[in-house]
């Protein structure tokens, strides 16, 4: 076995999930997820693409960690699929996709880079949504074994870990909303996903460490939420928004408390599904907080009929992505300054797990594709990582999202986030200019590190 590589103090790298590239989705046991579900039934996908193929990364992982390797990243940020290790969501393990993890983490290690897996990137069992999937308690405790059978089989080689990616986003899209799987339009009745997720996060720390874990996280995606105006009633709006996105998913695990929900006309002390003990389950000690940064969101005070207490408005003049996210660097600095300010103490070290933005550029005649505008949002997003960092924040990684194009869940397969083109037709991968911006960034900071630049974290092993 090959040993895992010294963590530099900043680590450079790149990040993907199971359900976007892995495609075969019915090979070798692997077990349905809500996602197949949702993606199966008519109109949920634009142009009813599905992942089935993906970027078949499941056959031709060699050759993407070929292409990291040229990238020169530290880290890479993969998600393990539950229904590939677990097909049923509780019960036997499925050797067989144990085995393709440990390929694919022998194979990274190989190459000199260091894994980070996140156990959960929003592909449930479907056997566990049949049951009720996150609004059902039990969902936290069957997460927690699985994290164990995971961490079992891989913990020798594999040290860095995540539990959860945005669980923000899986309530409000996927139990609120219903614009991702498993489709649920429950609004706020959504919020018992939200707390059995932390619980699930809390209880899958516990797992990962009882198995020799030594680096665990959790990753959020996080927005400052910028007021409309400045009027108190948008102030008010856009607090309220900041308990239901950041509050609700870094409070409990940080603070061992929820936030202040009055607006939403809720006793965050009471809450009927959270039970005694629960926070303290969630609040485990962490090595490190992710945080998925792709744009600040700006809100307004509710029009009269709207069930929430804001709404959620557009920015003025500024240049957007292909998705229509505005781009906005500054909000980077802004949250990672202000989790610094307002968590103080409670808070371990940052980690960014994902900044990237989608354009779709063609290949050009000779096959060159000059995602000029994706060098300029990644500069522009690392350098409001070095302003936090001059500001205090204390972050140890920067990871792009994605290196490939990918299945972009509702959106299939029209938002290019990839340093890397792939043809969905005949899978062929062609590396962007942007991948070449970022092998030169990465080898750049690396000389720069060994003369002790500036933003340099004073550096334990993490
Ligand atoms: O593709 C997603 C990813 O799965 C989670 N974070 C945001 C990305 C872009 O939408």
């Amino acid at each position: 076995m090959v040993a895992t590589p010294r963590l530099p103090d900043f680590a450079w790298g790149v990040a993907t999930s199971a359900y976007q590239i892995e495609g075969a989705t019915a090979e070798d046991g692997r077990g349905p997820s809500v996602w197949d579900t949702f993606s199966a039934t008519p109109g949920k996908i634009r142009d009813g693409h599905t992942a089935e193929t993906a970027c078949d990364h499941y056959r031709r992982f060699p050759e993407d960690i070929a292409l990291m390797r040229d990238l020169g990243i530290d880290v890479y940020r993969f998600s393990t699929a539950w229904p590939r290790v677990q097909p049923g969501g509780a019960g036997p393990a499925n050797e067989a996709g144990l085995d393709f993890y440990e390929r694919l983490v022998d194979g990274l290690l190989e190459a000199g880079i260091t894994p980070i897996a996140t156990l959960y990137h929003w592909d449930l069992p479907q056997p566990l949504e049949d049951s009720g999937g996150w609004i059902d308690r039990d969902t936290a405790h069957r997460f927690a074994e699985y994290a164990a059978i995971t961490a079992e089989r891989l913990g020798d080689r594999l040290r860095h870990w995540i539990t959860l990616n945005e669980p923000f986003e899986h309530m409000a899209l996927g139990y609120a909303l219903g614009q991702h799987a498993p489709g649920h339009t429950y609004l706020l009745d959504s919020l018992p996903a939200a707390h059995h997720q932390m619980l699930g996060h809390g209880l899958a720390t516990l797992a990962l460490r009882a198995a020799g874990a030594s680096h665990v996280m959790l990753t959020n995606s996080y927005t400052p939420a910028i007021p409309f105006s400045g009027n108190e009633t948008d102030i008010a709006a856009a607090r309220d928004y900041d308990a239901l996105h950041r509050g609700l998913f870094t409070d409990p695990v940080l603070l061992g408390r929820y936030p202040d929900f009055s607006g939403f006309g809720l006793d965050s002390a009471a809450l009927p599904f959270v039970k005694d003990g629960d926070l303290d389950t969630i609040a485990q000690p962490l090595d490190g907080l992710g945080v998925n940064y792709y744009n600040p969101t700006r809100i307004a005070a509710p029009a009269p009929e709207t069930p929430l207490p804001f709404d959620i408005a557009e920015f003025d003049h500024v240049p957007t992505t292909d998705f229509g996210w505005p781009v906005i660097p500054s909000g980077m600095t802004q949250t990672l300054v202000e989790l610094t300010e307002d968590y103080g103490d409670a808070l371990p070290p940052l980690w960014v797990t994902e900044n990237g933005c989608s354009y779709d550029i063609a290949p050009d005649a000779e096959g060159r594709i000059d995602d000029r505008v994706r060098i300029d949002y990644l500069s522009a997003h690392v350098k409001a990582v070095d302003d936090a960092i001059e500001q205090g924040a204390d972050v140890r990684g920067y990871l792009v999202w994605s290196l490939l194009d990918n299945f972009e869940w509702a959106e299939g397969y029209h938002q290019r986030f990839g340093l890397v083109h792939v043809d969905f037709e005949t899978q062929a991968r062609t590396p962007k200019a942007s991948f070449d911006w970022y092998a030169d960034l990465i080898a750049q900071r690396r000389e720069g590190d060994d003369a002790g630049a500036p933003g340099d974290t004073a550096g334990d092993q993490h």
